[in-house]
């Protein structure tokens, strides 16, 4: 369990990308990520604009966007920049090196060019950072490695995992952390992965396609996870009712800091 505040590990973090998190995190007093994955540009950026002063960071499924033009990367920049957030395309790469680095830098959606932070799944071995990281660390981006999965029956667990978390050791000037459900803990003092943690909701335990959710609590103060990622929970009842979308992002913004504050105090006591 982390019994550093975010602000004492923004300082101490080698890469650009984790310390802009971490700084950021400290900042808004936000460990709260938003997924925003709605088909219409218009739906998307206005989802954003709409949770961006209650977020660290929003997380991106840039293919889902039917519309999509280089003008959605301008816009999303922006409101970045607008209301102090972090961003991260939710890719999860699963290819070999040469290939991964042709989609991280090419493509309609040239990622590497605006986000900070990407993901990818390990199966592929080191091989798949080594890719990625040629385009990625010269811009001082991060990768995260999906150490595990929020749906029910997932394979990225014992074995996988472990070789997930061995494969991100040796690779800390690019690789900031993991999707995960717990806290990897670490190995030294100088190591700092974060864990940022998708399949939270307050409201509901699941959906009808395997997604499972725990609550903010559950995820950072007994899990020690240090990101909530949130999706539907905050504009799944409808991506238009702005008042609506506004008020679970501030509920799900108090429900991620509560839980942090109540970490750190019971780690210091
Ligand atoms: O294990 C995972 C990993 C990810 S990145 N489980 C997930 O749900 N995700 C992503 O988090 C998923 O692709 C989606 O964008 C988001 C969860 O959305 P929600 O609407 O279920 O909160």
């Amino acid at each position: 369990m982390s019994t550093k505040s975010y602000a004492e590990r923004a300082k101490a973090h080698k890469n650009s990308a984790a310390r802009l998190l971490l700084e950021t995190i400290a900042r808004k007093e936000s460990n709260l990520a938003v997924s925003v994955d709605v088909a219409s540009s218009v739906d998307f950026l206005a989802i954003v604009d709409v949770v961006g002063p209650f977020v660290c960071l929003v997380k991106t499924h840039i293919d889902i966007l039917e519309d999509f033009t280089p003008q959605v990367i301008s816009d999303l920049q922006a409101l970045s920049k607008k209301h102090d957030f972090v961003i991260f395309e939710d890719r999860k790469f699963a290819d070999i090196g040469n290939t991964v680095a042709l989609q991280y830098s090419s493509g309609v959606h040239k990622i590497a060019s605006w986000a900070h932070i990407t993901n990818a799944h390990p199966v592929p071995g080191p091989s798949i950072i080594a890719g990625l990281s040629s385009v990625g660390l010269p811009l001082g981006r991060g990768l995260l490695l999906l150490a595990e999965m929020s749906t029910k029956g997932s394979l990225a667990t014992g074995a996988y995992t472990d070789a997930a978390v061995q494969m991100a050791r040796a690779n800390q000037d690019f690789v900031i952390g993991f999707i995960a459900q717990r806290r990897m803990e670490p190995v030294n003092e100088d190591e700092d992965l974060l864990v940022l943690t998708p399949g939270v909701g307050l409201d509901v335990k699941g959906d009808a396609m395997g997604q499972q959710y725990r609550t903010p609590r559950e995820v950072v103060l007994e899990s020690g996870c240090d990101v909530i990622i949130v999706g539907r929970g905050i504009y799944g009842k409808d991506p238009k009712l702005v008042e609506d979308i506004r008020a679970q992002a501030k509920r799900y913004q108090d429900a991620g800091w509560a839980a942090y504050l109540e970490r750190i105090q019971a780690t210091t006591v």
